[in-house]
């Protein structure tokens, strides 16, 4: 750095907007998943991430990340992200912090930034260093350079990475961080790590009846079908992988990934399937991971985030009672995760669920709880924490001479497991490569998987209401407390039908309130969602025509 004078930073922040202007009129938040808005829009938001990230690093005395992604939303979007050290999410106390910023007047930059630096008390003089990565968006690069003129205009060091999944920026940066304790800092790290996990745990696998190590991946034409092409290499012959959706004709999320998939009900365009074929989709971003398949009657079925932490979590759990450790395992869902996988875990399976507030972020922290924790929104987005004392201990015991060979062998599994496993965030491809590693060893087809439980039929809509701030709620978003008496009328809908389960919830990316209903059958499930929709819009305030009940099928 130049200077270290704090008004001449200020003063060189301010002047640095003048090539990054922020229109009138727009109200920039940071949501559950950072800036995401118009990509034509958000330059002078970038900047100012810029200069946030440069502050961010000084206070944490580390280096921080910066991913530019909108995920799945349409290829004209785009979006921003700050990273913390250990490839978690930014502190919640940051949010703020981002919003005032990015909303303050050029001018007023200088002061915003003082702000935040009497707010946090951060020594300026202290260096910053910060890690910048995107995805396939035609408006990452130029997106990109603005960010970087922040960062320079604060005198930081930086690396842009280019065009990263979000995961494997989470894990480069906790690599960094952990001084390669976690990792090597690199790309090809990245790869090593997790094809050599993948790779040991399947040496031992016999011959298979059920299990067929050929898949087909639908990379929504974006990061994830780039960096699943370089991971296969490293795979060599132990899974034939198809990339389709690999961004060479269509376009970025459009009319496949795992956010079509999961709202469609119904198999992304571009993939030609076979009966019983296992098929995986990843959303924009590769944070976020579905499998489905087709039977041999055409219907198509779908295995959501709550199959794959069921799956997980039994099979996690079979490890650590083989092993003969201590640990406690714990799921943590969101009050979008279907009722039945909710009773078939704590019914069947005795294991402990907990109920987050939509958002990774909070999954996470809840996730912390347990010595092993699975976490994972039914959308797909989910991985599993092992807490210090769980991972300590795993090691020891697979090291430990004097303990039974079974035990050792659970606990070494147990190690391979938490090598192959991105605990930073959900990360679609080393979550894919968790999957395929248990259905080999249980020598299952999606088929047997499928048949752990069976979903009860849901429905999801979306309402539009002039406030959305106007509902609120609580108990993990399963209870609404405003406006009065919406819950009293939710509670008595669902009391009507057989299995029924109801809630709302305002959205925490699009300007509607949410409705979630599920029941015993899809036509009931249907006309509760739309019963409740009705109740949202006379009492919170609904916009436009009412809703319409479900057409009879
Ligand atoms: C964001 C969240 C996702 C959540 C979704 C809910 C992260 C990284 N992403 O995309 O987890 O499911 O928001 O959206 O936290 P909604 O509030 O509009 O329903
Ligand atoms: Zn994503």
């Amino acid at each position: 750095m130049t200077t270290c004078k704090m008004s001449d930073i200020l003063a060189e922040a301010v002047k640095g907007a003048a090539a990054h202007p922020r229109p009138e009129g727009i109200q920039f938040a940071y949501g559950t998943a950072g800036f995401r808005d118009k990509s034509t829009i958000l330059d002078p938001v970038l900047y100012r991430m810029g200069l946030l990230a440069a502050l961010r690093s000084k206070a944490k005395k580390a280096t921080v990340a910066v991913m530019i992604t909108a995920s799945h939303n349409p290829e004209p979007d785009n979006g921003v992200k700050l990273v913390d050290p250990m490839g978690e999410m930014l502190e919640e106390s940051w949010e703020e912090h981002a919003t005032d910023l990015a909303n303050a007047k050029d001018e007023d930059i200088g002061s915003a930034l003082q702000r935040i630096i009497d707010a946090v008390d951060i020594d300026i003089s202290l260096p910053s260093d910060v890690f910048v990565a995107r995805d396939t968006r035609p408006s990452g690069p130029p997106l990109t350079q603005a960010l970087l003129d922040g960062l320079k205009v604060m005198g930081s060091t930086f690396t842009d990475f280019g065009i990263l999944t979000t995961p494997q920026l989470h894990y480069l940066v906790r690599c960094h961080n952990s001084k390669g304790a976690y990792g090597e800092p690199t790309e090809e790290g990245y790869y090593k790590k997790l094809a050599q996990a993948f790779l040991k745990l399947r040496k031992d696998a016999g011959a298979k009846k059920k299990y067929e190590p050929v898949v087909i991946i639908d990379g929504a034409n974006g990061v994830g079908a780039l960096k699943t092409r370089k991971l296969q290499s490293h795979l060599h012959e132990s899974l034939r992988i198809t990339v389709c959706n690999d961004g060479s004709s269509g376009k970025l999320n459009e009319k496949c990934g795992a956010d079509f998939v999961k709202v469609q009900q119904k198999p992304p365009a571009g993939l030609e399937i076979q009966p019983g074929q296992r098929c995986v989709s990843f959303d924009g971003d590769a944070d976020r991971v579905v499998f489905f398949y087709v039977n041999k009657d055409g219907v198509f079925n779908l295995l959501d985030g709550d199959k794959i932490s069921t799956l997980i979590a039994g099979y996690l759990g079979e490890l650590v009672s083989a092993s003969g450790l201590q640990l406690n395992i714990g799921v943590v869902q969101t009050a979008y995760a279907n009722g039945s996988s909710t009773r078939y875990l704590e019914d069947v399976m005795k294991v402990p669920v907990s109920c987050a507030k939509t958002g990774v972020k909070h999954l996470h922290h809840k996730a912390l709880e347990f010595d092993v924790g699975v976490y994972f929104e039914a959308n797909g987005h989910g991985t599993v924490l092992f807490s210090d004392q769980a991972e300590q201990k795993i090691k020891a015991a697979s090291q430990d001479d004097s303990l039974e060979s079974s035990k050792r062998e659970a606990a070494t599994r147990l190690t391979l497991m938490m090598d192959l496993i991105n605990q930073t965030v959900g990360d679609a491809i080393s979550d894919f490569l968790v999957v395929e590693t248990i259905l080999s060893t249980r020598d299952w087809a999606a088929e047997d998987w499928n048949m752990q439980y069976r979903d009860l039929p849901s429905r999801l809509l979306k309402i539009k209401v002039k406030d959305r701030t106007a509902v609120q709620t609580t108990d993990a978003e399963r209870c609404a407390t405003a406006p009065a008496g919406l819950q009293e009328a939710i509670n008595k809908l669902v009391a009507k039908y057989q299995q029924g389960r109801s809630f709302v919830r305002p959205s925490g990316t699009e300007d509607v309130v949410r409705v979630f209903a599920e029941a015993d059958t899809q036509a009931n499930a249907d006309m509760l969602a739309h019963e409740v929709s009705v109740q949202v819009y006379q009492l919170a305030g609904g916009v436009g025509d009412q809703p319409q009940p479900p057409c009879a099928p």
